[in-house]
């Protein structure tokens, strides 16, 4: 025995050694193309705590910028501002003195925040992203740091409470935007070329850390952070502050959750640092573009932010162009969820706090949809499967239930379904007709097809898949060619 043993323990050491020489050659190897980074990513591969599982089951959100910008929506003077809503101050015809003072005509007189978390309910979203401040520098909460906020507007309450509390309340996870760069804020710099530069860019670097620092304080209920406007030399020369604020803003609030447009390693790279690796909780540069692969998102967690028209965020007063359907915006969001993401809808209101009834509709229709088919989006994730021409599977993390759905029925009506390796489906139903299984019509191969009626169809629609390990049959069987 103890020779047999001892004989067993020689081979794991050898083995061990082996391995540890392998995985030794393999560092010293890429050490040649991995920078010893002091402010890269502190992680490789996904979060796994709680927090960041509820995120990742999220499927559906919600997006609201709201602030000065929506005061003009778009126009100044009945002419109409080409580039995004939110942006208008940068507009060339716009005076920055009209703009400027224009927060004194701030007052939602019709805001009633309940009234939007309850049609975000409605709509079955489940995490809201809302603009404390946008590039403008306007404050919607009445922070201590500068004058230009919402305490000093004709209507002085404090927005970000009240969205903060109606959100919680309705049990709706709530996540705040905030713009570093700050049109406001005479500190604030694109670039650092002199010390006057660099000294400004010290107090505001201390006026983010403090803005932050009473957001976390003041809305504790809040989930995380969303980031905008970081992408200029100054913060990416600020690497290691970038990256201490990080870990500080964690600190004060553990389980928060920050996108990777965050900060800068200490090369100035974004999102991704000189590695090759991802900084921040998920990728967060899926804006107004969604992955067509699963292969695009790299193994990364990740959310899509997507307006309803073409471009623009804030409330602009003519839509020009195509603006999406209720319809379009579903396939959207089972593409995300089937790759393993969230998809997240903008809304813009208007300065007096109303939705405009474009939103309002998509809203209601999203939300009637969500409401029968939400099995099919919520704590969901990838599948592996092939994807197939009639829509997208998506599978319920921890069971073994897939869902289809489907928005492209053939003018067969055969749907053709071909699982992963080792996975066999059981039943197929309708979700609105779960004691009725569908047939599986068994091809070669382990694919099968369910044959639906080929028209009248004018929602897309979801077919559960029940599946269990196991094949149809072994490579071996397999005819040989
Ligand atoms: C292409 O450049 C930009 C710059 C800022 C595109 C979009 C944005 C901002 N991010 C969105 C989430 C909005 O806030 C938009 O103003």
């Amino acid at each position: 025995m103890m020779g047999i043993d001892r004989y067993r323990n020689n081979i794991k050491s050898l083995t061990h050694f082996l391995f540890a020489g392998c995985l030794l050659a393999s560092v010293s190897l890429s050490a040649q193309q991995t920078k010893v980074l002091q402010h890269g990513a502190h992680r490789v591969g996904k979060r796994t705590d709680a927090e960041m599982a509820t995120w990742r089951g999220y499927g559906l959100g919600q997006f609201i910028h709201w602030g000065v910008y929506s005061l003009f929506g778009g126009e100044l003077n009945g002419n109409y501002y080409n580039g995004a809503a939110e942006w208008i101050r940068s507009w060339k015809d716009m005076p920055h003195g009209v703009y400027d003072s224009a927060y004194k005509q701030f007052n939602p007189a019709s805001f009633n925040a309940t009234q939007w978390a309850k049609m975000a309910k409605q709509m079955g979203v489940r995490y809201v992203t809302f603009t404390t401040k946008h590039h403008d520098g306007f404050c919607l909460w009445p922070s201590k740091y500068t004058d230009y906020t919402i305490a000093n507007s004709p209507y002085k309450k404090d927005i970000v409470k009240q969205v903060v509390d109606a959100y919680s309340k309705e049990g709706i996870d709530v996540y705040l935007y905030f713009s570093v760069m700050d049109w406001h804020n005479p500190d604030w710099r694109y670039d650092l070329k002199t010390k006057e530069d660099s000294a400004a860019f010290e107090r505001f670097k201390l006026f983010t850390k403090n803005q932050l620092t009473e957001l976390l304080q003041q809305y504790p209920q809040t989930k995380g952070l969303w980031f905008d406007g970081t992408w200029d030399n100054s913060w990416k020369k600020s690497g290691a502050f970038t990256d201490t604020l990080e870990q500080y803003l964690k600190t004060l609030h553990p389980g928060l959750i920050i996108g990777s447009r965050f900060r800068a390693d200490e090369f100035g790279n974004r999102h991704v640092d000189a590695n090759g690796v991802l900084m921040g909780d998920y990728e967060q540069g899926w804006e107004r573009k969604i992955p067509k692969t699963y292969a695009d998102v790299h193994g990364n967690d990740w959310d899509c932010v997507m307006t309803i028209p073409e471009n623009g965020w804030g409330y602009q007063k003519k839509w020009l162009g195509h603006w999406k359907s209720t319809n379009e915006i579903l396939e959207m969001t089972a593409q995300c969820v089937s790759l393993g993401g969230n998809f997240v809808l903008n809304f813009g209101p208007r300065a007096d706090g109303t939705f405009r009834p474009e939103e309002v509709t998509i809203a209601k229709e999203a939300g009637d949809w969500m409401k029968i088919n939400s099995a099919a989006i919520y704590n969901c994730e990838y599948t592996g499967w092939e994807k197939q021409d009639w829509g997208y599977y998506t599978k319920k993390t921890g069971e073994n239930k897939v869902y289809m759905i489907v928005f492209n029925v053939p003018v067969s009506g055969s749907l053709k379904i071909k699982p992963a390796k080792n996975t066999l489906v059981d039943k197929a139903y309708l979700l609105t007709a779960p004691g009725k299984n569908l047939s599986l019509e068994k091809l070669d191969y382990g694919a099968s097809f369910i044959h639906v009626s080929s028209t009248g169809y004018k929602q897309p629609f979801v077919i559960v898949l029940e599946t269990k390990e196991g094949s149809e049959k072994s490579d071996e069987q397999k005819a040989k060619t």
